[in-house]
């Protein structure tokens, strides 16, 4: 018989003899899962599977400490912790590994991302947070090693935001004057990322309340740590940052993962100190294994020892704890049995649920297919064709939606001649099918919820007979003033971005105005400043993350791209993290202070919207538009801009700009030129000089790369102009090769155009520095007078004669 009395073990953690079996059940439960995960894979019912066998343990201890408004940010090893927080039941673990597209059976991703990817749905149907604080709550997980830790700074930094700023303890939806942690995992190799220590040294600097857990199993992938850590072993790496009596640091903690008391133990004492005192703490949990080898991709036993395997199977953190179990008399061989084989049965029923409900549907449509190919047969003369693909599709066992169009298409392609009556049934199925598959895989890049960015109304600026002209940095001031006035959830910070008022001065005042709090420096770090940013976005807040120059986001593009940019895409709308990204670019000095990158920024960031306003005014625009909105956007200001005069709109804190709308700055009927940024000068004073010449321009900004012309207005200008130019400061074949597409293609330019579009671009390589430098690697007056006027000359070579011969 066994005692169920509570038992007290290891520093008064207390536990009682039921919870043991329990865990130990959830334990059992997962491996078998992961068992049976790989095998669905080796029988061609799933892609691809990657599992948390061998880290079971370490996830029940740390569930045990995650609260209601806690985070979790974390890797695919998780699903054992998932489990045990009841954010992810065995049949939605099965449901992810078939990529069941159904949100309400794979809530994480919607059949988007590979098994072991997780996410707890945090908006509801219109798109609002939920109230997260009562929430157990998970980012969404990224298969980029290490990526997920840059967020979960920032899922921390907010906690500390919440409970020092009290202006926020009425959001009570979003904290509980910050008591909540942020709990990341990390795999032992992905510890080598330059992100992950990035994110400990700021960890350790801000003071937030992060307890990052590393699973140790001495491997990443076939490599083991000798090759990955100094030392091989990232706590002793890292024991610099330790804390000290009168030096902040990170707490360290080192425990075996397969030793239940001691897990226990070591995260009560970690949560609790994160949790009260915000102190950042590593958790390095070593002895940890990999039963199955890292993933369905291959077997360890290609590149682990014999001695390894069969220590491994003695480590063996499930065996570890039932061993336990008996020895303290807990419970008896007999029982355990009995709750093993109940735990693998739930695993196993599951697998079947899911599994029938996956394929149930699909059965469901191929048996519709097959009747209607049935009629068909009966009616069209390609009986044998037919026929073909009948057997085909029959045949299939377990079809999926790609074999189910295939079936469509050829079909409609064998009838294409014939007027029979089920070519009207096909052709349905095949909007039907290709309607179903863009809900299922092309939706959610941006916002669907009605607060997109895309349902701001526009507010135009409005100017009193006092309006004066002030320095363009002075119009971006006053509109962050505003904005900070406005709502006590935005924060903006960056490098220089708080004490001085960023290096162009458009915060300068504002941080002895709002506080270190609301406007705030940071480190060099720009990966880690926009998962700051993330976080603290995913938590409600209205960041403004800084990244100083253009030219230093391509240390930033690794996050904003992986992480910011496929957030709501990844998890079908269950997520978002409205960041703005505020820099600087386009002209002035040199290599790494002028830059126009925007080419790569465009194709890296399909999910955030990219906005170049052509002057501050037209900034500050975008900023309040963005800030009443759902999604992310990168701003770029342009650099030689702060020190132009501009009118300062009385009306500054509330105008707003639509976005994908361009504006045809000047009106022209001889040739149309599409640009944006800070090239619209340059553009404007080459129209100028060409009108001298009797060429007549019409110059259209376009404001926004991300969305593009969202209404398609560029073509009617050229429909007036019937000749087009593309003219940026991007590298030949960037962004102009981008807009053409966009216009030539999607617009249908190329029916209105008497003469081949153009594209004016930088050179080949980054701008040189100087004025010079300026002049000779980025498009001139003279250039764009030049390109647009050999247009004129093949038109008309009688009124146009060559200039230069
Ligand atoms: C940035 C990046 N590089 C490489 C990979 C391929 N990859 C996936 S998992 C993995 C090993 C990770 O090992 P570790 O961090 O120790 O985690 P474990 O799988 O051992 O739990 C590698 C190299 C990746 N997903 N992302
Ligand atoms: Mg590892």
């Amino acid at each position: 018989m066994i005692n169920l009395e509570s038992t007290i073990i290891q520093s008064g953690t207390e536990i009682n003899i039921e919870e043991i079996l329990a865990d130990y059940k959830l334990v059992v439960t997962s491996r078998e899962a992961s068992v049976i995960g790989r095998k669905e894979v080796f029988m061609g019912k799933a892609k691809f599977g990657i599992f948390g066998d061998g880290k079971e343990l370490p996830q029940i201890a740390m569930a045990k400490v995650f609260k209601k408004g806690d985070f979790r940010s974390g890797y695919y090893r998780d699903q054992t912790f998932m489990f045990a927080i009841g954010e992810h039941t065995l049949s939605e673990y099965f449901s992810q590994l078939y990529a069941h597209t159904d949100v309400e059976l794979e809530p994480a991703s919607a059949g988007r991302q590979m098994n072991g990817h997780f996410a707890t749905r945090m908006l509801d149907d219109e798109g609002n947070l939920k109230d997260i604080v009562n929430l157990k709550n998970s980012s969404a997980d990224i298969s980029p090693t290490g990526g997920q830790v840059s967020r979960l700074l920032g899922l921390a930094w907010a906690s500390k935001l919440f409970r020092n700023n009290k202006d926020l303890w009425q959001y009570k939806n979003l904290s509980n004057k910050g008591n909540e942690v942020a709990f990341g995992t990390i795999g032992n190799a992905a510890t080598s990322e330059g992100v992950f220590f990035e994110t400990i040294n700021a960890a350790g600097v801000l003071q937030v309340p992060l307890v990052m857990s590393i699973w140790d199993d001495d491997y990443g992938i076939s490599v083991p740590s000798s090759y990955h850590t100094t030392k091989e072993s990232i706590s002793k790496a890292l024991s610099g940052f330790k804390n000290e009596k009168h030096a902040k640091g990170i707490e360290i903690f080192v425990v075996k993962g397969w030793n239940y008391t001691e897990l226990l133990d070591t995260y009560k004492k970690a949560a609790s100190l994160a949790r009260t005192k915000h102190v950042p703490v590593l958790v390095h949990v070593v002895e940890l294994t990999q039963p199955q080898g890292h993933s369905t991709s291959g077997s360890h036993e290609r590149y682990k020892s014999k001695e390894r395997i069969a220590w491994e199977e003695e480590h063996d953190c499930n065996l570890k704890m039932r061993n336990w179990i008996l020895e303290s008399g807990f419970s008896t061989e007999e029982e355990l049995t009995i709750l093993e084989s109940e735990a693998k049965k739930e695993a196993k029923d599951a697998r079947n649920t899911a599994w029938k409900k996956y394929l149930g549907e699909i059965i469901h449509e191929k048996n519709k297919l097959l009747q209607l190919i049935e009629q068909t047969l009966s009616e069209s003369n390609n009986k044998t064709e037919i026929q073909r693909i009948n057997n085909e599709l029959g045949a299939l066992v377990n079809p999926i939606k790609a074999d189910l169009m295939r079936t469509i298409r050829k079909i409609l392609r064998i009838i294409r001649s014939e007027n029979i009556p089920t070519k009207r049934d096909w052709n349905e199925n095949l909007r039907r099918m290709l309607a179903n598959v863009a809900e299922d895989y092309d939706t959610h890049v941006y916002s669907e919820a009605p607060g997109s960015a895309l349902n701001v109304e526009p507010n135009p600026p409005q100017y009193d007979k006092g309006s004066g002209l002030v320095d363009g940095r002075v119009v971006l001031k006053t509109c962050f003033d505003a904005a900070l006035k406005r709502d006590p959830k935005v924060i903006a910070f960056g490098e220089d971005l708080g004490k001085i008022g960023d290096v162009n001065q458009a915060f300068a005042g504002l941080q002895d105005k709002y506080g270190e709090l609301r406007v705030q420096d940071t480190g060099i770090r720009e990966n880690t400043i926009i998962g700051q940013g993330i976080g603290a976005a995913l938590r409600g807040l209205r960041p403004i993350a800084e990244i100083q120059y253009i030219d230093y986001l391509v240390f930033a593009i690794q996050v904003l791209s992986d992480d910011l940019a496929t957030l709501q895409y990844r998890t079908k709308g269950g997520q978002r993290a409205p960041l703005i990204i505020r820099t600087r670019g386009h002209r002035l000095e040199g290599i790494w202070h002028s830059g126009s990158p925007m080419g790569m920024i465009i194709n890296a960031l399909r999910g955030v919207f990219v906005l170049v306003p052509r002057n501050m005014t037209k900034a500050a625009a975008f900023y309040n538009t963005m800030l009443q909105s759902d999604d992310p956007a990168l701003i770029i200001e342009c650099l030689n801009g702060y020190r132009l005069k501009e009118k300062l709109p009385e009306n500054i804190g509330e105008i707003t700009e639509p976005l994908g709308v361009p504006e045809i700055i000047r009106q022209g009927a001889d040739i149309t030129v599409v640009t944006y940024g800070s090239m619209c000068r340059i553009v404007m004073e080459a129209a100028n000089q060409l009108s001298e010449v009797d060429i007549d321009v019409e110059v259209i900004d376009v404001q926004t790369l991300l969305p593009f012309d969202r209404h398609q207005n560029i073509i009617n200008s050229i429909k007036k102009t019937n000749r087009v130019v593309f003219a940026d400061e991007d590298v030949p074949g960037g962004t102009t090769a981008y807009m053409m597409q966009k216009v030539v293609e999607e617009q249908d330019a190329y029916r209105y155009l008497d003469s081949k579009p153009v594209t004016i671009s930088g050179k080949n390589h980054r701008p040189a520095y100087g004025s010079d430098g300026d002049y000779f690697s980025k498009p001139n007056i003279e250039e764009v007078f030049d390109r647009i006027y050999e247009i004129f000359m093949e038109v008309n070579p009688a009124k146009y004669p060559e200039i230069y011969s």
